[in-house]
């Protein structure tokens, strides 16, 4: 029998089924051979005598991401609030690269409209502009701007990621119409979240359109690439490579650097800029084991 993934909690992977939802156990062949079924894998389940059922074999995975830890995305919608919680744009372009690299298209979503002022969202749509990215504001709350969101969804399994408190499970709840996922305040003292989902869950919205919920997270590491690799995964930055004086040019301090040409012209924002020029350093300096 086929299924999938719906959800895993210490071991057991919950698998939507033709005869409903199973408690699942992986085949001990998957952990010898170190493989961990993922939330969102298609998978064969043989039904056992008590009811639940035995992993058997996992299909090959279209994506695979590592964190939110999911397979099979074919869309990431990458959440932030405007403002309550304050957005940290270092932290999205991590996201962002990981997701290059992972070949999921990202939308950027920027959630509590309903509390922002027209200025700071403009402030966030230069820290995007010549990126390429789509953005969106919405309000989860108010339903400004949900339906369109909705209407991205179709043919598509997407998962939300973003930090804590930001309305991810708001806006699941929106796109379920019903409130399935928990919800919970900030902490008012510091406006952050309290990691109200601790698990990531996949649902169905309709036939042709599947969304995971995902735990909020507060850093993103940048794995697997080295510091001169790193333009290829700024889209804004590609009509760049090669243009620079110097062959293996960082965009930094070098002259006749066609990406500072592109910073000057405005063709990459700043925020975009300084977040190459940061992650740049960081993976430079970092510590080769
Ligand atoms: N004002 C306003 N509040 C919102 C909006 N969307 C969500 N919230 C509130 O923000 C808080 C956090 O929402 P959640 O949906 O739990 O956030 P989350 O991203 O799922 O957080 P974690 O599960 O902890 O990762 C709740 O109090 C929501 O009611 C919005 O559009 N406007
Ligand atoms: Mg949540
Ligand atoms: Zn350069």
């Amino acid at each position: 029998m086929q299924g999938r993934i719906v959800k895993g909690v210490g071991g057991l992977y919950f698998t939507d089924t033709e005869i409903g939802l199973l408690e699942c156990k992986p085949k001990g062949k998957f952990r010898k051979d170190k493989i961990k079924p993922l939330v969102g894998d298609n998978v064969t389940v043989e039904l056992l005598e008590d009811g639940s059922g035995l992993i058997s074999d996992i299909s090959p995975r279209t994506s695979e991401l590592i964190r939110p830890e999911v397979a099979n995305a074919s869309q990431a919608m990458l959440v932030f609030a405007i403002n309550a919680p304050k957005p940290n744009l270092n932290l999205a372009d991590r996201f962002l690269i990981n997701m290059e690299m992972a070949g999921v298209p990202t939308v950027l979503v920027f959630n509590k409209s309903d509390l922002a002022s027209d200025a700071e969202i403009e402030t966030i749509k230069n820290g995007f502009s010549g990126s390429g990215y789509e953005i969106r504001f919405i309000s989860a709350k108010k339903h400004e701007g949900t339906e369109e969101l909705k209407e991205l969804l179709k043919g598509k399994t997407t998962v939300l990621a973003g930090p804590s408190g930001v309305g991810k499970s708001t806006l699941v709840n929106f796109f379920l119409g019903r409130e399935k996922m928990e919800t919970g305040e900030l902490s008012e003292k510091i406006m952050r979240g309290k990691n109200t989902t601790r698990h990531s869950e996949l649902m169905k919205v309709d036939e042709d359109a599947w969304i995971f919920d995902t735990p909020g997270f507060t850093s993103f590491d940048v794995m697997g690439i080295e510091a001169g690799q790193l333009e290829k995964y700024y889209p804004e930055m590609c009509s760049c490579i090669g243009k620079c004086r110097f062959t293996g040019c960082s965009h930094i301090s070098e002259p006749d650097c066609a990406v500072k040409e592109m910073l000057e012209n405005g063709k990459i924002s700043k925020n975009r800029y300084d977040n190459y020029v940061l992650l740049y350093n960081e993976l430079k300096n970092r510590r080769k084991y």
